[in-house]
């Protein structure tokens, strides 16, 4: 999805149709450990396949010793893990981006923990016996659209090395239910830590490859680039993000927050595709004073992990509150988005608008 640019001008219905389309987690759903179910966030390029499962199968091909094929229920019959995966959009809080890249206009919303319920991938490819030729692992999905003039079914490669390390899981649901139509029945790729474009869902392919795959999304899409005529970097793992809970209440339409004077717990998730989150610091100065929150258990080995901040809100009046994580890779969110040309990996801190009212 790399798109021109919009200076100055507002949401347009194209964008409109595509964020009604993709819907975002809201972001009290933060509270839950698991995301439930309709509320995790929702990316599909083109449209949601229907696949009729008695007919599907998965086909492993390329460099390998023994190409094979599966159905669903030859696939169930393997060693079967559920693991708690956060997912982010590698496009979130690309409207926040300045001029805004047009694609789909997220705001920081395009995130959800799931436990994802499936197969290693790398059982499966130690099983068919990846040659010495292979590099890379392709997943060829059953989905089909036009982006950037080119005709083509959703595919993304990962280098072998990923496939093999990264505990990537072909999920067929999330706990014991089926996948939802939209999240990839039947099957779908999960690489935890990287970003959403990675996952790739209705998968019908995988093929171990010996060159690096050119397909679309793989060197036209999601590559952090200033113009066209750059190639880029990959966009590949997620960089570290605190979310909070919004506080107190909305106003409707501002969705400005509302909290009356006295203390208040604030809290939130924080994840990194780069080992783990190390700390989280809050600030209700709007980014002048930082101080450090609580770090609670992560959900998992890949999942974000709860922090929580008392805020001793006595006087009346306009805060601005903002997040920030730190991870151990030694990366730390900006105060401000880099801007690219697709607006991926904006990782900025977050901001809320709360006004503390008087008793
Ligand atoms: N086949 C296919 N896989 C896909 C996509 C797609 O459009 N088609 N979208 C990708 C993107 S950009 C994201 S962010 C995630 C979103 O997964 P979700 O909708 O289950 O949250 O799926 C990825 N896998
Ligand atoms: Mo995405």
């Amino acid at each position: 999805m790399v798109g021109t640019i919009s200076a100055s001008e507002g949401i347009s219905t194209n964008e409109l149709q595509l964020a009604l389309r993709n819907s975002g987690m809201p972001l009290e759903a933060l509270r839950w450990p698991l995301t439930p179910p309709g509320l995790h966030y929702l990316l599909c390029h083109y449209d949601i396949p229907m696949v009729d499962v008695d007919a599907w199968r998965l086909e492993l091909t390329g460099r390998v010793a023994q190409p094979a094929v599966f159905s669903l229920g030859e696939l169930k019959q393997r060693e079967t893990v559920t693991v708690p995966v956060t997912m982010e959009c590698a496009g979130n809080d690309r409207a926040r981006m300045t001029p805004r890249p047009v694609s789909q206009p997220w705001l920081g919303e395009a995130i959800g923990t799931a436990a994802w319920t499936g197969t290693p991938l790398a059982g499966l490819l130690r099983e068919a016996g990846v040659s010495e030729e292979g590099t890379e692992v392709l997943f060829t999905a059953l989905d089909c659209g036009i982006e950037g003039g080119i005709r083509q079914a959703y595919a993304r490669s990962l280098p072998i090395s990923e496939a093999l390390e990264a505990d990537a899981i072909l999920a067929w649901g999330i706990g014991d239910v089926a996948l939802a139509p939209q999240h990839g029945f039947p099957l779908r790729l999960v690489v935890p830590g990287w970003y959403g474009m990675t996952h790739v869902k209705w998968l019908r392919q995988v093929t171990v490859l010996d060159a690096p795959f050119d397909g679309y999304q793989q060197t036209q899409g999601y590559r952090i680039r200033d113009s066209p005529d750059e190639p880029g970097e990959p966009v590949t793992r997620i960089l570290p993000r605190a979310l909070m809970v919004p506080p107190g209440i909305p106003d409707f339409m501002t969705r400005r927050r509302f909290v009356a004077s006295g203390t208040h717990r604030l809290e939130g998730r924080a994840w990194t595709g780069w080992g783990e989150v190390t700390r989280v610091q809050v600030s209700v100065t709007g980014g002048e004073r930082w101080d450090d929150a609580e770090l609670g258990d992560a959900v998992g080995r890949h999942a974000w992990r709860g922090w929580s901040y008392v805020w001793l809100a006595t006087e009346a009046g306009d805060y601005q509150l903002a997040c920030r994580a730190w991870d151990s890779a030694g990366n730390v969110q900006p105060l401000e988005p880099q801007w690219n040309l697709g607006g991926y990996a904006n990782n900025a801190v977050q901001r809320m608008a709360v006004t503390v009212t008087a008793g």
